[in-house]
């Protein structure tokens, strides 16, 4: 069968990765994620969003993927079409088993200039990331061609989605028989609309979520439980 997994930060809550709102502790407390997270805030003070986003990287490194992430893979191992179309910026569906995700909002583990989009080999997010015990405010390296500012590359709010991953998703979503939406409250667009989407061409949708979403009514069923037994359920 042709499944689609749609995931959220809630996906990676039992890996202890905090989700997006929750990532807000110490420096940070005082923020608003969708405040943070822009091309503005790092303009303006570059040491304290790049330490934020080192500081998260730290954090995911040392998680680990939990049996969400692995019963997706399982789905594949079973001979199933599966497409993984992912919010999240961690790779623990990849540490997981899954292949040929689709990251809707960029990567954590990776960076790029953010006036000429130079990238480096090693890439300057991964540097010493295992002595980060704390988060703190880190100055962003300078790039070698322009001297601007190395950025994670993730997409930050009122920035696009990268075409190719919007593409891929869509089409996921459109040709699925089964979508299966995890650990997201649904309030981000345009990732929110997929939903609706798969949900217009027939597909059977299930969400699996401790609590209500923004897409909860969508869904034909709905697991009111945490990621890894709504996955074991759907296995079973
Ligand atoms: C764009 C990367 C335009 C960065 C992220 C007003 C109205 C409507 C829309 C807008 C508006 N103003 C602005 C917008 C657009 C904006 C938007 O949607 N804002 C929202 C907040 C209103 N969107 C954008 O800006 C997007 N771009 O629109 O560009 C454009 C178009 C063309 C040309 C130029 C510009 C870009 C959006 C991407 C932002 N980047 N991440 C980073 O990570 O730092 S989004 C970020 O937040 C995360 O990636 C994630 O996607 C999102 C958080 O959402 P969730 O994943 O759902 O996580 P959340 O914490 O919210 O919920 C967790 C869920 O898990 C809960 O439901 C909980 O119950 C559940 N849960 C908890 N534990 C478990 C669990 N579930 C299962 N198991 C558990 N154990
Ligand atoms: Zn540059």
């Amino acid at each position: 069968m042709r499944i689609a997994f749609l995931t959220g930060a809630g996906m990676s809550a039992e890996s202890g990765v905090p989700t997006f709102r929750d990532a807000l502790t110490g420096l940070w407390s005082r923020f608003d994620a969708t405040a943070l997270a822009t091309e503005a805030a790092f303009r303006s003070d570059p040491a304290l969003v790049w330490g934020w986003y080192r500081w998260r990287a730290a954090m995911v490194r040392r998680a680990q993927p939990n049996p969400a992430h692995v019963g997706i893979a399982e789905f594949a191992r079973r001979g199933h079409l599966v497409d993984v179309v992912t919010q999240n910026v961690d790779d623990l569906h990849e540490r997981g088993g899954a292949s040929g995700v689709t990251h809707l909002h960029g990567r954590l583990f990776a960076s790029r200039c953010l006036d000429c989009g130079t990238t480096r080999d090693p890439d300057p997010m991964l540097d010493g990331l295992d002595a980060i015990v704390e988060g703190v405010r880190e100055t962003p390296p300078a790039c070698d061609a322009c001297g601007g500012p190395f950025r994670p590359d993730v997409v930050w709010f009122g920035e696009a989605l990268p075409e190719d991953d919007w593409a891929r998703a869509v089409a996921a979503l459109e040709r699925c028989e089964l979508l299966v939406v995890v650990g997201t409250s649904g309030l981000v667009q345009p990732a929110a609309s997929l939903p609706q989407l798969a949900r217009e061409r027939g597909a059977r949708v299930i969400e699996i979520n401790p609590g209500d979403s923004a897409v909860s009514q969508l869904a034909h069923e709905r697991l009111r439980m945490p990621a890894s037994s709504g996955i074991r359920m759907l296995l079973e």
